[in-house]
């Protein structure tokens, strides 16, 4: 082997040193006397990267001389965050990177924050797609990740003056040493345009605009790197360089224009996280990276077979929502127009190839384009999904069932092309991602559709990375379960469970609480950094951390807040549990209501942090810019989990794993996965309060009368009240009528409905956090039963139910 193999140099301390100081001097091109800690960053990356791509090469040969089956998981998001860290835990190899680091005076943990967070996702879904890729390295099962290189991921969130204001993200500005750019892997895109027909079987698509897909590669280290799998994130780029004609006449703007509007496609995330708003840019943006990652895919198989129909039987690519959906007909025109199979045979494959996963109920949330739009930007598409629909509804007439036709085209209403509907027909199964959430689609948005298909659709209850989730974000916790219970958890978390026996042990509980409390020693650091509010680390920490949204219902938790703050001003002198409210999340730029929450929730931490009546027994803090690695800090100094979203509307979450794997207990609403977080951790452990998902179905059909509510509470009146005075905003005190109208007159998020049960329920809180012996207890059997909750067994599923593919 001619290759030069960085590992003959070892992982000791002194090669990482000696590595760290050839890097610093000939890659980044600085002396150590002048070096700043963003040079020692990327030197120390570059080495630590030099070990994680001898891995990367090893796995990516075995994957090819063996010619295993591939999976390909297509995403618009890969929410992956920092990746030092992440790469010096699953190579195991933090104790020599300290020691080498302490030679030159330096901290891991100030190197590790000059790493931007590569925030290219919304929420859940890119942070899932991100674990999955962890855990498919993990399981050994060779997989890309395809996706989009933004230039800029989710803006950036400051508060002024308690709104929230957006700033464009720049995580490449200072230098991302995790990828690796692939000037030979590139692909032609085409948009617009017209279709002609030759007569003779040869269909060409004349379009309009063409630009270039690049490949960006950034290796995702497994578990001690026995695996590497790759993320491939495309970036636009114009196929001509320059307009030298309107150059020279001077026109320098316009002769520039073409490249900027070549390079605008993969220049930002859309930072909307449910209602899709059918933008032409979006579209490109999806029809862009999903023909480049089908193009390369069949490139590669080919280069390992020579039969296109067999394709299924060595990749299996998977649909992370409706995003890219447009794959179900790409693949069809790449096989039909392409490679000259039939109609029929290409949709066989593509049937066989392709699943999807759903990810919301909500109607309004569900992908539509608009069949003008659709045909102006991809002609050929359009053609091949018209064909697509007749040949289904021929079918599903033909087996004469009592089956709504109108529900199950694609094209609706003759004007509009349904993703959903296209996902479904062309996939070989179709998952859910919590057995709720899978239930509510059996019997709701893919009802007909179950009634024709009653295989297809399959529940893949989410999960998350231990890796990332626990052994890398919680340091004090990590150390006790591995002096107590060894290492296996790490990559076997049902193993965790072994802790559980621990759980009366007064020793563990004691250096639980102690990790716990460490925890949130650092937590109100960062706060106070911030916030420059003093919170006491013994107060109950009460976290709700999630995109804002009215389906999760932060509004309800500020309202009990705001009930809390009038009781505890009744009466101070009361026993009261001190609490710090911890609030995280952003808004959608367009989403109004949302953006009136966060400004009332300051409005409410500014009146109530500064009460002296009130003093340490309540505070609020809103934390601006919640990302991946703010997420790392706050998870595991959480004491309660805030999981309230109204019963059937939260698919599955994921928050709500990673806060009980971190000793948080729960509470919630019977919602998503925390079913069967509360079916595994036992009713005594979890709070559950309110409307379960049928008690809302039947509110929603029968009607049901806020005000009635509201006016029966004196509680919750007092609070809508104070609210609706401006007692939290008195310099605007109509400030908050919208929101205040909305309870009153349309409370579709059944706030109201569920405030009296929520509010009693926190008072049993408040009860039991004041027995700390028992609720360490109850925090400890938190963290040992959730182990299921990983995303290796999630992937497991995903391999033997969806994918046919072996996992280790
Ligand atoms: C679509 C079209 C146009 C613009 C944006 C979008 C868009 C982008 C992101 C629509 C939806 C999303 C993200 C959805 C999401 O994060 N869903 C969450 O997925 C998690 C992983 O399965 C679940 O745990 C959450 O319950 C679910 O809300």
């Amino acid at each position: 082997n001619a290759m030069k193999n960085w590992d003959d140099r070892g992982t000791t301390a002194e090669a990482i040193r000696a590595g760290m100081i050839d890097k610093l001097v000939y890659s980044v091109g600085k002396d150590p006397e002048h070096a700043t800690l963003q040079d020692w960053s990327t030197a120390l990356g570059l080495v630590v990267r030099d070990h994680v791509v001898d891995h990367w090469f090893r796995a990516s040969h075995r994957s090819h001389e063996e010619k295993k089956k591939r999976v390909y998981y297509l995403s618009m998001e890969f929410l992956i965050g920092r990746l030092f860290n992440d790469a010096i835990a699953n190579l195991q190899i933090e104790p020599a990177v300290q020691e080498a680091l302490s030679t030159y005076g330096l901290e891991l943990r100030d190197l590790l924050d000059q790493e931007s967070d590569a925030a290219l996702g919304n929420g859940g879904l890119g942070r899932l797609a991100a674990c999955f890729l962890d855990s498919m390295s993990r399981l050994e099962i060779p997989a890309f990740g395809y996706g989009i290189r933004y230039e800029h991921g989710l803006f950036r969130q400051r508060f002024h003056d308690g709104w929230q204001i957006e700033e464009a993200e720049d995580w490449l500005v200072s230098g991302h040493v995790w990828e690796f750019e692939r000037l030979e892997a590139r692909y032609t895109i085409k948009f617009g345009g017209h279709i002609s027909f030759d007569g003779q079987g040869n269909t060409k698509w004349h379009a309009e605009e063409t630009v270039f897909a690049m490949a960006y590669d950034t290796p995702i280290t497994g578990w001690q790197g026995k695996h590497v799998n790759t993320l491939r994130l495309w970036s636009s780029r114009p196929t001509e360089i320059l307009d030298l004609r309107r150059f020279n006449s001077g026109d320098y703007l316009n002769a520039a224009e073409k490249m900027i509007r070549a390079e605008t496609i993969s220049r930002v995330l859309y930072p909307d996280d449910t209602t899709p708003e059918g933008k032409e840019l979006r579209l490109k943006q999806e029809y862009f990276f999903t023909s480049a990652s089908l193009q390369d895919l069949i490139r590669r198989y080919l280069t390992e077979h020579d039969d296109i129909r067999h394709l299924p039987d060595f990749v299996s690519i998977q649909m992370n929502d409706t995003h890219p959906a447009i794959a179900v007909a790409e693949l069809m025109r790449l096989l039909t127009d392409e490679h000259r199979l039939s109609f029929v045979d290409a949709f066989d494959i593509v049937q066989k190839t392709l699943s999807y996963t759903n990810h919301t109920l909500l109607p309004e949330a569900l992908e539509r384009w608009h069949v003008g739009l659709f045909r102006k930007v991809l002609p050929r598409h359009m053609q091949i999904i018209e064909w697509i629909d007749f040949h289904h509804l021929a079918e599903v007439q033909s087996r004469n069932l009592a089956v709504s036709l109108e529900d199950v085209r694609i094209i609706g209403h003759g004007s509009e092309v349904r993703m959903g509907n296209l996902a479904f027909i062309g996939s070989k199964k179709v998952n859910g991602v919590s057995a709720l959430h899978t239930e509510l689609m059996k019997q709701t948005v893919f009802a007909e559709f179950h009634r024709l298909y009653p295989d297809r659709i399959v529940n893949e209850t989410n999960g998350i990375t231990p890796r990332r989730w626990l052994y890398e974000c919680n340091p004090p916790l990590r150390k006790l379960l591995m002096e107590t219970i060894g290492t296996d958890w790490i990559a076997n978390l049902e193993k965790i469970d072994a802790a559980a026996a621990f759980a009366t042990d007064a020793s563990f509980k004691e250096k639980f609480a102690a990790a716990k409390h460490a925890n949130k020693i650092r937590l109100a650091g960062v706060i106070e950094k911030k916030l420059g509010l003093r919170v006491d680390p013994t107060a109950l920490f009460d976290v709700q951390i999630k995109r804002i949204h009215e389906y999760k219902r932060q509004f309800l938790n500020i309202l009990e807040t705001i009930a809390l703050y009038q009781a505890i001003r009744r009466s101070p002198a009361n026993d009261w549990t001190p609490r710090v409210k911890i609030f995280g999340g952003k808004a959608a730029p367009g989403y109004h209501v949302a953006k009136q929450i966060i400004k009332l929730a300051n409005d409410v931490a500014k009146i109530v942090n500064s009460d002296p009546v009130v003093g340490d027994r309540l505070k609020v803090a809103f934390l601006p810019n919640y990302n991946v690695s703010l997420a790392e800090v706050i998870i595991p100094a959480a004491d309660l989990s805030e999981q309230i979203s109204t019963a059937g509307m939260e698919a599955s979450g994921t928050g709500n794993m990673k806060l009980a794997l971190n000793g948080a207990l729960t509470i919630g609403t019977l919602d998503g996965a925390n079913v069967e977080i509360g079916e595994r951790v036992g009713p005594e452990n979890i709070y559950i309060f309110g409307l379960t998902s049928e008690d809302v179905a039947e509110i929603r059909v029968k009607g049901y009368d806020s005000r009635a509510t509201i006016e029966g509470d004196p509680v919750l009146s007092d609070v809508l009240r104070a609210i609706a005075e401006g007692d939290f905003s008195p310099d605007d005190p109509s400030r908050y009528h919208d929101l205040t109208d909305i309870l009153y007159n349309s409370d579709y998020f059944l706030v109201t409905a569920d405030f009296q049960s929520y509010f009693q329920r926190q008072r049993d809180v408040d009860h039991g956090f004041r027995d700390t012996s028992r609720w360490t207890e109850r925090a400890i059997l938190n963290t040992a039963n959730v182990g299921w909750f990983s995303s290796d067994r999630t992937i497991r599923g995903y391999a033997a139910d969806i994918w046919n593919v072996p996992s280790v």
